[in-house]
């Protein structure tokens, strides 16, 4: 059984780091985690991509050809891969038993929304690759900052737990540049979308800042339908703390089961007694 992880977020979310971060960790735990590059418009990637959708089609490509601007380029593109899947199948039937891939996605959120090319990719790597996968999907940490940023970020993770019929977990990422853990903390101990927003609101009120109340009955209701279809969960994620990279593991292992069915496994490219690389260190810890 081959296992997936599809990372999704809006652009710089940290969607690159985070794979760079769980491969890495891979590496230190001996365990065959892989990054498939699905940006066609990446341009440095930190990693080195073990599947690379650049080697199919590049964004700078796309635009040359028929005049698109970067936008246009990219979804071009998605839409070049989801009619050719057989070439990602091709290069996935290449890992083997109880490997886990990390599929770095671009951030435009119309491939979340409505464009057909992600449900798609998703479809072929369940059906015709036989991948287990469950989705990351990233929001910035600082949406917790205040009601309105994070019902807006629930709605863009809704949106595309909707599109992607995969279960999904959803990272709060840069946790560090939230720069205030007890929010932090108290965010994910209090577990309700509702009982989190009006918390804020009475911090906002005791504080004499101005509410809004029709914003704040909207925001109520919408929390409500989060908590009571248990739609949400979230876990912290940042690449400064390296048990943050197997603690997103670990959920994802959850939701693919894939600590019930795996062995630990040795990845392919490190062929010492002990699977450890010494020149392999954690992103962000220097
Ligand atoms: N402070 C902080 N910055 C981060 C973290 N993760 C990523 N970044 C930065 O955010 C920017 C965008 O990251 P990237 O992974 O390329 O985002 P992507 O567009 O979603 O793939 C880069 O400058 C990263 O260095 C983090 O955990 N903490
Ligand atoms: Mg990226």
């Amino acid at each position: 059984m081959v296992y997936g992880i599809v990372t999704i977020g809006p652009a710089g979310v940290g969607k690159t780091t985070m794979c760079h971060a769980l491969q890495i960790h891979g590496r230190l735990h001996k365990r065959g985690i892989y990054v498939v590059n699905l940006d066609p418009a990446a341009d440095t990637l930190p990693y080195e991509p073990d599947i690379d959708v650049r080697e199919l089609i590049r964004v700078e490509d796309a635009m040359r050809e028929f005049g698109y601007g970067p936008n246009g380029g990219l979804i071009y593109c998605m839409e070049y891969l989801a009619m050719h899947l057989e070439w990602l199948e091709d290069k996935i039937s290449e890992f083997g038993e109880d490997d886990t891939l990390l599929f770095d996605c671009p951030g435009q959120i119309e491939l979340y929304t409505h464009l057909r090319a992600m449900p798609q990719l998703v479809r072929a790597l369940q059906e015709s690759c036989h991948v287990k996968l469950c989705a990351t999907f990233l929001v910035d940490a600082v949406s917790i900052d205040q009601p309105a940023k994070f019902v807006a970020a629930a709605l863009a993770g809704l949106s595309a737990m909707l599109q992607l019929p995969v279960p999904h977990v959803t990272v709060l990422s840069k946790s560090d540049a939230l720069g205030d853990e007890a929010k932090l903390e108290a965010f994910l101990e209090e577990g309700s979308a509702v009982l989190f927003v009006r918390n804020q609101n009475q911090i906002r009120d005791e504080e004499g800042r101005t509410p809004n109340r029709s914003h704040d009955r909207l925001h109520d209701a919408i929390c409500s339908v989060l908590d009571d279809h248990a739609m949400l969960s979230y876990v912290p994620f940042t690449v400064k703390d390296e048990d943050a990279a197997a603690h997103v593991l670990a959920f994802c292992d959850h939701l693919t089961m894939y600590s019930e069915n795996a062995e630990v496994n040795i990845p392919r490219d490190l062929d010492g007694d002990s699977g450890i690389d010494p020149s392999v260190s954690f992103p962000g810890l220097g």
